[in-house]
């Protein structure tokens, strides 16, 4: 554990049970299908290590989503690998927090969260509590369903539940439909993103007339393996990954010792790079072409237009950025930058909005949007504000934590597909809109001024302003302690 792991587990020791939503008082009795029929859709497009460089290869996303709505320039995940930022995704909490701080056991995985009870109060139980029909299809966290455990379990919140067990290849895998477990062939129309389409259009379409409904909609694209579908294969024939400055980096005297031990890039490492880019892109058509059918199928039902569709991703990724050939985890901009982008009712039209947007901020935002108050729980904030135009920079956060904690004792060449989270030290780093401060538990610290070194390719830890360093050392001690009301402010 870092410096403050001591405190870290007397919080999540003490943490309890999250509480449960304050409801807005009931409509009156006089017109409560009016009420209800009022409240907005609300769909959730998560992919798994989309790089936000890849919304370019997604002309639906931008023709139905962002050109119809507002795109975040500066949305992060404040755990910036796959379970931990699933579990704050679905609790609004920071990883000190909901206490799910690393892909796999016993620090992290689907039975750290069921089996600590962090599924009696997630965004799905406050939105079915308060009538909303719930679905969740897709990947739900990393190790669902644990070995020898109740395959045919179904969390608490969820109506309908397409829960995909963790898939080798896109094709041949099995799923639990609401407690049955279906195995899926190796033909064409097996292919996982497909069956995901056709069981969201599915779920629409049986979400009866009048009850608002909850779409957590997680596709596997574009996580490793890239399992391209036949008819994308062709596609974008030479693409490569971009070459930054940051790319390959050659001087990384500055940086901590887990990047110092990465060789540079073999002209092979950048060759297979450039592949593994272009296959997630390809990955991601299906998750295009999916976002144009289900926007279809809502405008057909004459639903679109009290539907919010949010789209974003658990993580980002890097493709050569500062050695790293390819992985996440670490704290800079590649692996903690997430697209969001949104569309729905009072949403203005093609604006980008600069505010700090998180991932722990979508539960409080869900939440308000069907009419509750988010609950006390919740680190993050309600978006939804700024997706009615009605906040200024100054109004919003200046600041957020990030945490990242090592799978224990993997190295860097076992840890195969999560070699990210073996690789990496423990570390809490604070971001502002000028710095990047990051503590390790090692004792190492970087510093980035972002106005002058966008790239991160020069750590000031050494050299800086002791008086800066102080209050960003501070500002990272108060949020890593952070809870609820104390995190939002
Ligand atoms: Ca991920
Ligand atoms: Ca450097």
């Amino acid at each position: 554990l870092p410096r403050g792991g001591a405190l870290l587990a007397l919080l999540l020791f003490g943490a309890g049970c999250a509480t449960a939503p304050r409801s807005t008082p009931p409509a009156p009795p006089a017109a409560p299908a009016t009420a209800a029929a009022a409240r907005p859709n609300i769909i959730l497009i998560l992919t798994d290590d989309m790089d936000v460089s890849h919304v370019q290869y997604m002309p639906q996303l931008r023709r139905h989503i962002s050109d119809r709505g507002v795109r975040f320039t500066n949305s992060f995940a404040v755990g910036p690998v796959c379970a931990p930022s699933r579990a704050s995704i679905l609790t609004g909490q920071y990883l000190h927090n909901h206490g799910l701080i690393t892909n796999k056991p016993p620090r992290g995985s689907f039975r750290k969260f069921t089996s600590e009870g962090r599924e009696a109060s997630t965004v799905a139980t406050w939105l079915r509590n308060a009538g909303y029909r719930t679905g969740l299809i897709g990947k739900y966290i990393n190790f669902y369903p644990m070995r020898n455990q109740n395959a045919a379990y179904v969390p608490p919140g969820w109506d309908d539940w397409r829960g995909v067990f963790f898939p080798e290849s896109y094709y041949e895998y099995q799923v639990n439909e609401n407690g049955r477990l279906v195995d899926y062939g190796k033909e064409e129309q097996d292919y996982l993103t497909d069956v995901m389409r056709e069981k969201a259009l599915d779920f629409i379409a049986r979400t009866p007339a009048g009850q608002p409904f909850f779409l957590y909609l997680s596709p596997f694209a574009p996580h490793g393996p890239a399992w391209v579908a036949d008819r994308h294969e062709s596609l974008f024939p030479d693409l490569k990954a971009p070459r930054p400055p940051s790319y390959n980096e050659e001087d990384v005297s500055d940086k901590p010792a887990w990047l110092r031990q990465l060789p540079r890039m073999t002209p092979e490492m950048e060759k297979a790079t450039d592949e593994l880019f272009r296959a997630r892109v390809l990955t991601l058509q299906a998750v295009d072409e999916m976002i144009d059918a289900l926007v279809g199928a809502l405008e057909k039902r004459g639903a679109l237009q009290n539907t919010f569709l949010f789209f974003t991703s658990d993580n980002g990724f890097h493709f050569g950025e500062h050695r790293i050939d390819h992985g996440k985890g670490d704290a800079y901009e590649e692996s903690i930058r997430i697209p969001l982008l949104v569309r729905g009712p009072g949403v203005p039209a093609g604006q980008a909005l600069e505010q700090f947007a998180l991932n722990i901020d979508l539960a409080p935002t869900f939440a308000a949007l069907a009419g509750l108050e988010p609950p006390e729980s919740a680190d993050g904030r309600s978006l939804a504000r700024l997706l009615q135009g009605r906040a200024v920079l100054r109004d919003w956060r200046s600041d957020f934590l990030i945490e990242q904690y090592a799978d224990t004792g993997r190295a860097r060449a076992d840890a195969d597909n999560d070699k990210e989270s073996g690789a990496i030290t423990d570390y809490a780093a604070l971001r502002t809109q000028q710095h990047l401060y990051v503590e390790y538990a090692t004792g190492e610290r970087e510093l980035y001024d972002l106005k002058s070194d966008p790239s991160q390719l020069d750590s000031l830890h050494a050299s800086a302003d002791p008086q800066l360093v102080a209050g960003l050392k501070a500002r990272l001690q108060a949020l890593r302690e952070c809870r609820g009301e104390t995190c939002r402010q």
